[in-house]
């Protein structure tokens, strides 16, 4: 493999096998990884890791260890380390099909926390102490400084806070890639914190490259794989006439003076719903829109291409595989135009409040006031976790919802008397949005939110049974305010567990 892109002598020594690296990690140890989506994260040490662990186990000896990340990961991570039943805690963001069974059968500890806390809860010592990180990057350079990769993350706060630091050189990522970062290093802890010195997404406040100690670097391990996003599915009609009563509202927020023309930083979650909205503001009528967001999808390289985003500032990619593949080969026409920070930056409170940015985000069910619940199918089964959207959610200039207006074929309506959890109280969630309509939520009482939401959002087939609950609601509730029936507030999602749907 060539080595010019490790040109540090000192860790040009320090090249090894995944599986000598693996083994330096401790049975118990708190591990740091790079990765944020598919992007970015650790390929062959976590599987060599994995494998590690099969062997312990099948030998009868305990190990596991506790992983902390950026968000979710890829398969040779997640998956990968869930199967070797090898992870007795994990934070914050997953959304492995194999590690969130383990967590749903009550065999995998996990909690989620808003993105942007995660590096300073590690810093104030919340979450105990990280032994190692296990981090991709792109490239090291001759005075040992680190290029990062195809995502930020969590990396610096890793690599200051790791015991030992384990290295992974990807040759697949671009090289371009280089120049693109900027790795703030100005923030601190109170008292002694001090305001980010960011007002436009385009600004550039840190430096482009990680600083690392160098003798705390054990192992560097050259790899040459891909990321691996999920690819998107076509738009279907749901995701197209969701998107579409989005643009009419954007345009009509213009109109009505309430946003410039070139709308405000945008943020959009992701999957194929927001992946669809992108698609549909290439053709809508603003111009030099700019996105302060987490990841960048495929629908924002096409709106940078057709010229009309500006820019993005994100943690990191989140693409295609072929668009992934279209990245790497026009890397240089991109790199001005995209910029990659920590998360604690991309998803800062006080910068989303500062710019004012739209926040877009998924929901799992919404209830009749407008509380969303965005984790916990049922109450009790983890979907995915929080993510960003909390810190978008509270802090943006608005703060749109959307889903389907069901779920599982028909059986769930994502619109539900009382939602059995939540992530987002009401005064978070300003529109609400269905392929059946949009609820625009804001200065509404929760009464007046109810209608809105029951006739513009409910899908036909469950709206009769939401007006008829509302209706009983207002007659026999314990208080008039925000009327509910606490006897029969959760009694749809009991009817689902009980029978497979909620359709009486
Ligand atoms: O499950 O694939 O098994 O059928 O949830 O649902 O409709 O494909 O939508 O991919 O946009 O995900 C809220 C989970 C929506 C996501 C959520 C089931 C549904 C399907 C996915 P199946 P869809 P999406 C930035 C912001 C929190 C984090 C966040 C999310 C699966 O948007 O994780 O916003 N958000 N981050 O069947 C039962 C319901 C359901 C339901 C959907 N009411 N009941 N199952 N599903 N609604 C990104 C980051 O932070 C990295």
């Amino acid at each position: 493999m060539s080595k010019h892109r490790n040109r540090h002598a000192g860790l040009a020594a320090k090249v090894m096998s995944a599986e000598e690296a693996a083994a330096l990690i401790d049975n118990g140890a708190t591990i740091g990884m790079s990765g944020f989506t598919g992007s970015g994260y650790p390929k062959a040490v976590p599987m060599a890791l994995a494998e590690r662990i099969e062997a312990e186990h099948s030998a009868g000896r305990p190990f596991k260890v506790k992983v902390w990340t950026g968000a979710s990961t890829g398969p040779e991570l997640d998956g990968a380390l869930a199967r070797a039943d090898g992870i007795e805690f994990r934070l914050p963001y997953n959304s492995d099909p194999i590690a969130r069974e383990r967590i749903n059968r009550g065999q995998m500890q996990y909690f989620d926390l808003h993105l942007s806390q995660v590096a300073p809860m590690a810093w104030m010592g919340f979450l105990g102490k990280l032994d190692t990180a296990v981090i991709e990057i792109s490239g090291i350079t001759e005075d040992g400084k680190l290029i990062p990769s195809s995502s930020v993350g969590n990396n610096k706060t890793w690599l200051e806070q790791a015991d030992k630091i384990i290295l992974e050189l990807n040759h697949w990522q671009s090289e371009a890639l280089d120049g693109m970062h900027d790795i703030y290093y100005g923030t601190a802890l109170p008292p002694n914190r001090v305001p980010i010195p960011l007002v436009k997404p385009d600004d550039r406040i840190g430096q482009t490259r990680f600083d690392v100690d160098p003798d705390k670097v054990v192992a560097v391990v050259e790899t040459d794989t891909p990321d691996r996003n999920a690819p998107f599915s076509p738009p279907d009609a749901v995701a197209e006439a969701i998107a579409g009563h989005i643009l009419d509202f954007l345009g009509n927020e213009v109109k009505q003076g309430r946003l410039p023309r070139g709308l405000l930083p945008l943020q959009s979650g992701v999957g194929n719903v927001p992946n669809a909205v992108m698609a549909g503001l290439i053709d809508a009528p603003f111009d030099q829109m700019t996105a302060f967001t987490e990841v960048i999808q495929d629908g924002m390289l096409d709106m940078i291409e057709a010229g009309k985003l500006h820019m993005a500032s994100a943690t990191a990619f989140s693409l295609s595989p072929e668009k992934a593949a279209y990245f790497n080969d026009n890397a240089q026409f991109f790199r001005d135009k995209l910029i990659l920070r920590p998360q604690e930056i991309s998803n800062h409170p006080e910068l989303v409040r500062r710019l004012g940015c739209i926040a877009m985000n998924g929901l799992i069910e919404a209830d009749i006031y407008g509380n969303v619940n965005s984790t916990h199918v049922m109450g009790s089964r983890i979907q995915n976790g929080i993510g960003g959207s909390g810190d978008f959610a509270r802090n943006g200039y608005v703060s749109i919802f959307m889903t389907p207006s069901t779920a599982k074929g028909g059986k769930i309506s994502a619109i539900v008397p009382m939602a059995a959890h939540v992530d987002h109280i009401a005064q978070d969630v300003q529109v609400i949005v269905t392929e059946q309509g949009l609820a625009d939520l804001r200065g509404l009482s929760p009464k007046q939110r109810a209608r809105a939401i029951i006739e513009t959002c409910a899908h036909p087939a469950y709206r009769d049974g939401l007006r008829a609950y509302f209706e009983r609601a207002q007659r026999d509730s314990y208080g008039n305010h925000a009327p509910n029936v606490l006897s029969e507030a959760l009694s749809w999602h009991r009817r689902f567990v009980e029978t497979g749907t909620m359709k009486e």
